[in-house]
């Protein structure tokens, strides 16, 4: 915006508004040097065009690399109480925890977006890894016409059946990877220590998908009331989410090996499924009772990714 302003200041006459160019330019020729004056209009108008658009694809870039995308909600640095005293023994004790500033989806990947990497990737990467379990009775992206497509109506749906190198792998593959399991606390529950997103209050139908049949998903955005402080959606209920730390007892510390994406560990799950009980939608829950084999995918887990 300022090098438009200095612009303007310098060479006013490239600041005259575009209807004021148009008229300049179609305005009919008289004598003499008419043809020159207006070649010289038409060209100030072309670099005020061009300027002008220089301007906007500055800002775009620059909202690009801002880690703040429409579609991703941005978490301030800062710490926050992870794990509780009073719950189940994976969750204890509670510690604080600081973290730099992140990103994270607003919402889980849908069948729609992770059919588009299929596509692109294929269901098995390059070791042999199966990303994708597309020949699962539960997975809701099938191949047609050569090009694999989310089932009609589960195209909003969390994609589930992905492995967790599949989650990982779709997410380094839009520029981004899976959020720790202490940014998926964080941004959940935020600082003020609550037990759901929403707040302390019992889990409702209009908050979550839960309790729910086997495969019985919800759209990923059905629940603007159960969003998290930072207004993170769909975060408890409807599918469980993969992260990238290796399920490891507490306190979370990133550099005992739970984070090496290499490790053949046993990788974490938070937040719940369309099929738990209300008690396992809480922000701390990890998935201890959860069939969770980290090559496969699974009926109830998906994912979302941070940067
Ligand atoms: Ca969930
Ligand atoms: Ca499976």
């Amino acid at each position: 915006m300022l090098s438009v302003v200095l612009i303007c200041i310098s060479m006013p006459e490239l600041c005259i508004p575009v209807k004021a160019v148009r008229e300049i330019t179609s305005a009919p020729p008289c004598q003499g040097q008419r043809p020159l004056l207006k070649m010289r209009r038409t060209m100030k108008a072309w670099a005020f065009l061009l300027v002008f658009g220089m301007v906007l694809a500055s800002r775009s870039v620059k909202l690009a690399f801002s880690g703040v995308a429409a579609d991703m909600v941005a978490i301030p640095a800062g710490p926050f109480t992870m794990g509780r005293d009073d719950g189940p023994e994976d969750e204890r004790p509670a510690h604080r925890v600081n973290l730099p500033a992140y990103a994270i989806d607003r919402t889980p990947i849908t069948n729609a977006q992770f059919a588009v990497f299929l596509n692109r990737v294929g269901s098995t990467n390059s070791r042999g890894e199966r990303l994708y379990d597309f020949d699962d009775g539960d997975a809701r992206i099938h191949r047609r016409e050569g090009k694999w497509t989310a089932d009609a109506g589960f195209e909003n749906h969390p994609v589930v059946e992905v492995s967790w190198f599949g989650a990982r792998e779709y997410c380094a593959s839009v520029g981004k990877r899976l959020p720790t399991e202490a940014e998926w606390e964080k941004a959940a529950r935020g600082t003020d220590g609550r037990k759901y997103p929403w707040g302390n209050s019992a889990p409702e139908k209009n908050r979550a998908q839960f309790g729910a049949g086997w495969n019985q998903t919800a759209p990923v955005e059905n629940f603007p009331k159960g969003a998290s402080p930072y207004r993170v959606l769909d975060l408890a209920g409807n599918a469980w989410e993969w992260v990238s730390s290796a399920y490891f007892p507490y306190p979370y510390d990133p550099t005992d090996g739970r984070e090496d994406l290499t490790a053949d560990a046993v990788r974490g799950t938070r937040g719940g499924g369309h099929d738990s009980p209300p008690e396992e939608l809480t922000t701390t829950q990890r998935g201890r009772s959860l069939s969770r084999n980290f090559r496969s995918g699974h009926h109830n887990i998906g994912f979302r990714c941070a940067r």
